[in-house]
């Protein structure tokens, strides 16, 4: 991209910037335009005060853009449209919750924060991009080290990057368990090497990554031959949705890796679109909500789930009742129930100690 582009790129995404970020910070930074998601708390105050949260959510609108698509594209509207719908996500945590099989004020931890929108606060590309990527990084991983548990919402897959660096803070081995239509492991598309098509590419060169299990794959984009191969020699678990549909999803859960700590990244597209209409490359013949709600909570039963991200709902393109941002906030909840649920705590590993 040159400068000329560049400045164009950064006067595009400027309604999207921190209000209250000083020039060359980012995150954490704007709050969300609505609502705090589930009605938490919003804190957007300095990492040592976000890290004591029990569970923290994180909005990341933005990813490194590839040149000639929309920027911001309309997966940065998502967080505060999921947000938006809390209402409809869950009516309070007095209301009994089918899935969890209680109250969530019973189950939930006392501090459950919505850390706000976290942003570039210079341009999106070069240096400045980098910079925003290493920062995000580092504060999520001193989420990560604090014991917090992190949700996040994209934003488009590129937003999990900064999240998967970030589980370097945890100074234990992390198994990625992906749902998504689309392998996601391109090495670059036209030099961006952070965008939406790499998340799992960049994943598997961590050192903190210690296996991942794709599943839900149908759709042909970012795999080549060469991404195939390089995901097999790499050794990833990876389903198609016609295998999970013909197996069941319980034979993928007894292949996972057990007493390990589990991040699970779901792109939208990964369910069925029937399920989750709004997203920008729909596939049929995709998961089913409650296969992956099964997944969830079969990777805590075997581990821990240390943190979770929905990525790529496109907002513009979801039904009249907000049906994929209503769906996108449930699957969250389903990493929570998996998390703190009744039965559950009993079996979760010790969480680090809160400073
Ligand atoms: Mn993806």
């Amino acid at each position: 991209m040159d400068e000329a582009t560049s400045q164009q790129a950064v006067q595009r995404v400027a309604p999207l910037l921190a209000p209250s970020a000083t020039p060359g910070s980012a995150a954490p930074c704007a709050a969300p335009a609505n609502t705090g998601f589930m009605g938490w708390p919003v804190e957007l105050a300095a990492p040592d005060r976000a890290r004591a949260a029990d569970v923290a959510l994180v909005g990341i609108p933005l990813s490194e853009p590839y040149s000639g698509q929309a920027d911001p594209n309309d997966q940065a509207k998502a967080p505060d449209a999921i947000r938006a719908q809390s209402h409809q996500i869950w009516d309070g945590p007095e209301h009994w919750d089918f899935d969890l099989g209680a109250t969530w004020s019973e189950c939930l931890p006392p501090r459950c924060w919505d850390l706000g929108n976290w942003l570039p606060a210079t341009q999106r590309s070069g240096p400045g991009f980098s910079r925003f990527l290493q920062e995000a990084a580092s504060a999520m991983g001193e989420l990560f080290a604090a014991g917090t548990q992190v949700l996040v919402l994209g934003g488009d897959h590129g937003a999990s990057i900064p999240v998967l660096m970030g589980l370097q803070g945890l100074a234990r081995p992390v198994h990625v368990l992906h749902i998504d239509a689309h392998l996601d492991w391109r090495d670059e598309v036209g030099g961006v090497r952070h965008g939406y098509s790499s998340p799992l590419r960049r994943a598997s060169e961590m050192p903190w990554i210690s296996g991942m299990t794709q599943i839900g794959l149908r759709g042909t984009g970012s795999a080549r031959r060469a991404e195939w191969e390089a995901a097999q020699a790499w050794g990833s678990h990876c389903l198609s949705a016609r295998q999970v549909h013909a197996s069941g999803m319980q034979a993928v859960i007894d292949a996972l890796p057990e007493a390990t700590d589990f991040y699970i990244t779901i792109d939208a597209d990964g369910l069925d679109p029937s399920l989750m209409p709004a997203v920008m490359a729909p596939a049929p013949g995709g998961l089913r909500f409650e296969q992956v709600a099964a997944l969830i909570a079969g990777a805590g039963q075997r581990g821990r789930i240390v943190g979770m991200d929905v990525v790529e709902v496109a907002p513009t393109y979801d039904l009249a009742n907000q049906q994929t941002c209503i769906t996108a906030g449930r699957l969250l909840l389903q990493a929570l129930a998996a998390t703190w649920g009744p039965g559950v705590q009993q079996q979760r590993p010790q969480r680090s100690p809160k400073d």
